[in-house]
């Protein structure tokens, strides 16, 4: 075998096993780092779980439910015939796609992912395999996934849907026996009939039908029907439909608990982890990660739920996550009149205020070779190193760590005014003004002289 040979086949053997262990076919590393770089760049988007368990709001038969409000119908022991009423309920009559998409837009997030389909069963597009959807199954009678993803795509943001395995509502699909429907233990003899003439067909409706999906976010996979061969499958059948997609790993069966990742401690199938309502405190380094949290308890609208975190905690995590190279996915609930609840836009027009100061220190930027700062985040990008102090220095002298070289310049993010660094024994000292430009997170623009500065 000549050397270049040799070379070859070994590339196409390092390409052939990531492939495979992303559940692809066969993609090379720099295809893959095309697919995922708007993805990357993104770093701040929107996730919205709506459906028609924002009717009851958390409260059934005048009692309200503890838990997750999108879960209404298996805590609350909700007979299928029932909970269709409040499909037959639902009617959002003040929605107003380019409303929400313009919330979005100016809390400085880049894309947006909404329930097309929860656990319920309930579609929220069009689906010619259903008639449990909204088209026909509600009063509103109009496709609010083609309104949002219009919309989304006319202002500039990426669309994706968000799909659940795991289905309350169809026969074939789970536990028949009312009332435990989020059984972990039960195999559908008819499992494959769905996955085959219901899943896969409203999929395929999904990707056709609505040409701005660019990213399918799986849930509901650890039902004991699903398991990785069905994964890799449904990850193959959707990239041949669309290969610019990007797709999460919950799409396979192995993943543990809340953490994102799988008991190898890998992504697994898919194409980035989903750790849910934390951040892994070292990142997930070497893969793509999303972490998605909730503003308040519940994902799905809660009439009652005002355990609202503040504008800093929520930004602060948004820098946190940046900083260890991750993707933030804030959800909002909104009601069954198709309104975002005040506290969720105050917050997020909060959020864009500093975005629109600051975003230059969040959006493409790359985990640092500084580590965890005491103060505060790294970010960065090219030469430059973004420096986010959460804790301002009374004395107005900040240690960095890690830094050894003085950098070409320095400066403050929100006003551009000149930060005089000195070199010290230990390392490197900011010398700031006294009153932090935000008592949020302050961002110093440090720039190095070169890519090797330190
Ligand atoms: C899942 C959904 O059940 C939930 O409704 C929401 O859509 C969220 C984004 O994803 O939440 C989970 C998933 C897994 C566990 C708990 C909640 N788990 O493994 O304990």
């Amino acid at each position: 075998m000549r050397f270049s040979n040799l070379i070859a086949a070994f590339s196409l053997l390092g390409a052939t096993s990531r492939a495979a262990a992303q559940g692809a076919t066969r993609e090379s590393t720099a295809q893959r780092d095309a697919r995922m770089a708007w993805w990357r760049e993104a770093r701040f988007g929107m996730f919205i779980h709506w459906g028609a368990y924002a009717v009851p709001a958390g409260t059934y038969k005048g009692v309200r439910v503890p838990g997750l409000g999108e879960w209404i119908m298996s805590r609350a022991h909700i007979p299928v015939s029932e909970y269709e009423q409040f499909v037959h309920r639902f009617n959002p009559e003040h929605f107003d796609p380019d409303a929400w998409v313009r919330i979005a837009k100016a809390a400085g997030m880049k894309y947006i992912v909404i329930t097309t389909k929860h656990h319920d069963g309930f579609a929220l597009f069009d689906s010619k395999v259903s008639g449990y959807d909204m088209v026909d199954a509600t009063p509103y009678k109009r496709d609010v996934i083609r309104g949002l993803a219009a919309a989304a795509h006319r202002q500039g943001l990426r669309f994706g849907a968000y799909y659940s395995i795991m289905d309350w509502h169809h026969p074939d699909a789970q536990e028949p026996n009312f009332p435990e429907y989020n059984s972990r233990t039960f195999h559908n003899p008819q499992f494959d009939r769905y996955v085959e003439t219901y899943m896969k067909p409203q999929l395929r409706e999904l990707i056709t039908q609505y040409p701005e999906i660019d990213v399918v976010w799986f849930d509901g996979e650890w039902v004991a029907d699903w398991n990785d061969a069905r994964g890799k499958e449904v990850y193959d059948f959707l990239h041949a439909l669309k290969p610019s997609l990007i797709i999460n790993n919950r799409v396979g069966h192995t993943r543990q608990g809340l953490s994102g990742l799988n008991q190898a401690g890998q992504v697994g199938l898919g194409d980035f982890g989903t750790p849910e309502q934390q951040v892994p405190p070292e990142g997930l380094p070497g893969v793509d990660w999303e972490t998605c949290m909730t503003m308040n308890d519940t994902w799905g609208f809660k009439s009652y739920d005002d355990d609202w975190k503040d504008t800093r905690t929520l930004l602060r995590t948004l820098i946190d996550v940046a900083s260890k190279g991750g993707n933030f996915l804030l959800n909002v609930g909104p009601t069954a009149e198709g309104v975002l609840p005040a506290p969720i836009v105050s917050r997020l027009g909060e959020m864009g205020v500093w975005m629109r100061v600051n975003g230059e220190a969040i959006y493409g930027t790359r985990v640092s070779s500084y580590g965890q700062p005491p103060w505060g985040r790294y970010t960065m990008r090219g030469n430059t190193v973004y420096a986010h102090i959460f804790d301002w220095p009374k004395d107005g002298r900040l240690e960095l760590t890690g830094m050894r070289d003085v950098p070409a310049r320095a400066y403050l993010l929100a006003d551009k005014q000149s930060i005089k660094v000195e070199r010290g024994g230990t390392g490197l000292t900011l010398h700031l003004p006294a009153v932090p430009p935000s008592t949020i997170a302050t961002v110093v623009v440090l720039e190095l002289a070169s890519q090797g500065a330190r």
